[in-house]
């Protein structure tokens, strides 16, 4: 008897390491284990598992910029996605991964329950010039609480920083106001944001070539770098595990 529960004890054994070692059985939570796993990956979209196995979540890994493993939840290119979308959209995400889209406030929230996250905001305009804005930390808390933002202290970059003001603030859309202005923030910026009353940056404001709309402020901007005019051509938000080690293979 006690033979055969240690030969089940060994197989079981030979089994976990089996499940993971196998590739067909790697189960990465973000970019950060794509990257750790295969340093040879290059940007793209793959597939993550933050929630577990059975919630895989399609995901844009950047691999290139500054060391890769970047882990993007909000991406602006061409306009071909809207914004202005409700609680729900924000909550559960919305786009295409291989273009523009939100990853969800659910799944920022389970990436950055996993792992201490840094946070870094990259940013063109339309005439080549090309920045960021980097933060040492960043974390959101649950829906109870709002989606609370906490970013850390700037850590650099020449966009500047336009976070401070949104820092700790809830998450607002149109037809959920927890900003601090007595009326909408999302409403009258044409966004969902963690707005305060209201912001110095705008990542989910209307898509508007620079200077094709007149309204002040509502469409992407990242004041400390272009200031409240200028409608911003791209901009991504990314983060990437602070760990020296990933712990788990
Ligand atoms: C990728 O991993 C290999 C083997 O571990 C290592 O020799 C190489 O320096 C790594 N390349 C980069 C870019 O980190
Ligand atoms: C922004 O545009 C408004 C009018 O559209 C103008 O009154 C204001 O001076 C402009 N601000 C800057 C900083 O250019
Ligand atoms: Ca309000």
């Amino acid at each position: 008897m006690m033979k055969m529960q240690a030969t089940l004890f060994l197989a079981l054994l030979v089994l976990t390491a089996a499940v993971h070692c196998d590739p067909q059985f790697y189960l990465p939570i973000d970019c950060d284990d794509i990257y750790r796993h295969d340093n040879t990956t290059s940007s793209g979209v793959y597939i993550i598992y933050p929630g577990g196995p059975t919630t895989p979540l399609q995901v844009y890994c950047d691999m290139d910029t500054d060391g890769g493993r970047w882990t993007v939840f909000q991406r602006r290119l061409d306009g071909t996605e809207s914004f202005f979308r409700p609680w729900s959209h924000y909550k559960t995400g919305f786009g295409k991964v291989a273009g523009e889209y939100w990853l969800g406030l659910e799944n920022i929230l389970l990436l950055s329950m996993r792992k201490k996250n840094e946070l870094r905001v990259d940013m063109e305009d339309w005439e080549g010039g090309k920045v960021f804005a980097q933060y040492s930390s960043f974390s959101i808390d649950t829906e109870n609480a709002g989606y609370q933002l906490h970013v850390g202290s700037f850590t650099g970059g020449s966009a500047g920083d336009s976070l401070v003001n949104n820092n700790n603030m809830k998450f607002t859309t149109f037809d959920k106001d927890q900003d601090q202005w007595d009326k909408n923030c999302a409403q009258h910026f044409l966004g969902g944001f963690w707005y305060n009353a209201c912001h110095e940056a705008n990542p989910n404001g209307m898509y508007a070539p620079h200077g094709a709309i007149g309204f002040e402020n509502v469409h992407v901007i990242w004041n400390a770098w272009k200031g409240w005019n200028y409608s911003l051509k791209t901009i991504a938000m990314k983060i990437r595990s602070v760990a020296t080690c990933s712990c788990t293979h």
